[in-house]
């Protein structure tokens, strides 16, 4: 195979001159920028041409350097835009490629070596090697090309996004981040990445990992401070894991922290509906002061008299993300609050339903003033860009993921770590 380079003010230009050229026979390998447009001065891309020498027309008389006086095929810039289309035509030629004989003469065994001495080769070992670390490339590049293949359609920026940020862009396409939140990302990421980054898929990744970590809003528990107290409302729809989440959370703080806090929980049975079983059961277990509420002047009294206690949890019955008026009974609560307590209102909800329908439940609970979000059921999730984009797009902070229903260890505190890792990895209970 012949390597030939051919060069213009755009790709497309310097892709017409080979066209021109030598025809359509010839195989684009790469696209290079190898002068920037500056006042005055054109852009200069530069294409490479794999073609079989049998390929090219009579009349074509390029003069090429030497392979090995041609500069390496080194990826310099990632302005360059790939030619997504060009490219998947390619793909079958570039297999075929990487499938090359040529393999034979790198390693020769020493009949081969006979047969490659008997052929007078014309090609010199230097360049062999060149040409081996081409096909690699090439073989990287079908890599990179079946990853452009996520999806059937192409919007404009898709056409836009280097080879080097496919694997990322798929990835985060599969992991049900919404649309607009992953092409913003995308663009900061390619507006905002050093150059020096951009030359493999690799430090590709790492920047956007950074730039993912930044954009998720965490709230990192921390130990209280001497002489306060922490109210804790978990509300959500019906199902969700409030009451396993309330129990792992009165474990966590009792229990398992460095400092031993004394725990209180508060069930309110607004409904009547009795289902308040289940969280004192827990409250025996991990002998913990609870107070039931069934109407909401009760409240206040409820938290008093658990005033000896550093953290109050306070769990919610029912309330399917429909039923408004169930809302509106937690909502009496807080209002009927006159104890000195803030009350932080943890909306908790499922990482297995897309972002739409997280969305249309956040609405629904918004009225109650929610200062943190909660997933849970992570172990039964596959994308994770849901949980992301919901932070994302109501700036509120994440403070608990719930990972299981084992009581008291399925439940990890925050951190845009272990969510991004999820999200670009999925869920390894390893890492937890
Ligand atoms: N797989 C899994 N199941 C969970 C998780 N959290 C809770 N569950 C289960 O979900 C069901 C409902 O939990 P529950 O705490 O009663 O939900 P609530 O109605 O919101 O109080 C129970 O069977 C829990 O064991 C979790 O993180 N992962
Ligand atoms: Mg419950």
């Amino acid at each position: 195979m012949k390597i030939l380079t051919f060069t213009g003010k755009t790709p497309s230009e310097a892709l017409k001159k080979a066209k021109m050229e030598i025809g359509d026979e010839g195989m684009l390998i790469e696209t290079r920028e190898v002068q920037k447009k500056a006042l005055g001065r054109d852009a200069l891309y530069e294409i490479v041409i794999g073609i079989e020498e049998s390929d090219i027309p009579a009349t074509f008389s390029q003069k090429q350097k030497p392979l090995s006086e041609q500069k390496s095929l080194k990826k310099e810039s990632a302005d360059v835009l790939f030619d997504i289309s060009n490219a998947a035509k390619q793909i079958s030629e570039i297999s075929k490629v990487v499938d090359d004989p040529l393999e034979k003469y790198m390693q020769p065994s020493s009949a081969k070596r006979e047969s490659f001495s008997d052929t007078k080769a014309v090609v010199e070992p230097k360049e062999l090697k060149e040409i081996k670390s081409e096909i690699n490339k090439l073989a990287d590049k079908v890599k990179i090309i079946q990853n452009m293949f996520w999806d059937e359609k192409s919007p404009d920026l898709e056409s836009q996004i280097p080879p080097e940020f496919a694997e990322i862009y798929r990835l985060a396409s599969q992991s049900g981040m919404n649309r607009e939140h992953l092409d913003m990302l995308m663009k900061i990421t390619l507006e905002h990445m050093p150059l020096k980054m951009r030359e493999n898929s690799a430090t590709v990744k790492r920047y956007f990992q950074t730039i993912l970590r930044k954009m998720v809003p965490i709230r990192r528990e921390t130990q209280l401070s001497p002489g306060t107290k922490k109210v804790m409302m978990l509300v959500g729809p019906t199902g969700v894991g409030k009451t396993t989440s309330i129990a792992k959370l009165a474990a966590r703080y009792s229990f398992l922290m460095e400092k031993k806090y004394k725990v209180g929980l508060v069930v309110l049975d607004t409904y009547r509906i009795g289902a308040v079983e289940q969280l004192m059961q827990y409250a025996r277990m991990m002998k913990l002061g609870i107070e039931t509420v069934v109407d909401p002047p009760e409240f206040s009294s409820a938290l008093e008299s658990l005033r000896y206690c550093d953290y109050i949890l306070i769990d919610t019955m029912g309330s399917s993300p429909y039923d408004k008026n169930k809302i509106e009974k937690i909502y009496e609560c807080l209002e009927a609050n006159n104890t000195s307590y803030q009350i932080d209102v943890v909306l908790v909800m499922p990482s297995s339903i897309k972002y739409e329908d997280l969305k249309v439940t956040y609405e629904n609970f918004s009225s109650l003033g929610v200062d943190t979000l909660m997933f849970t059921k992570l172990d039964e999730t596959r994308g994770f860009g849901n949980i992301f984009s919901l932070a994302y797009e109501t700036k509120k902070p994440i403070s608990y993921f719930s990972v299981g229903q084992e009581v008291p260890e399925d439940l990890v505190p925050a951190s845009s770590d272990f969510l991004v890792e999820c999200l670009l990895h999925g869920f390894n209970r390893s890492k937890v």
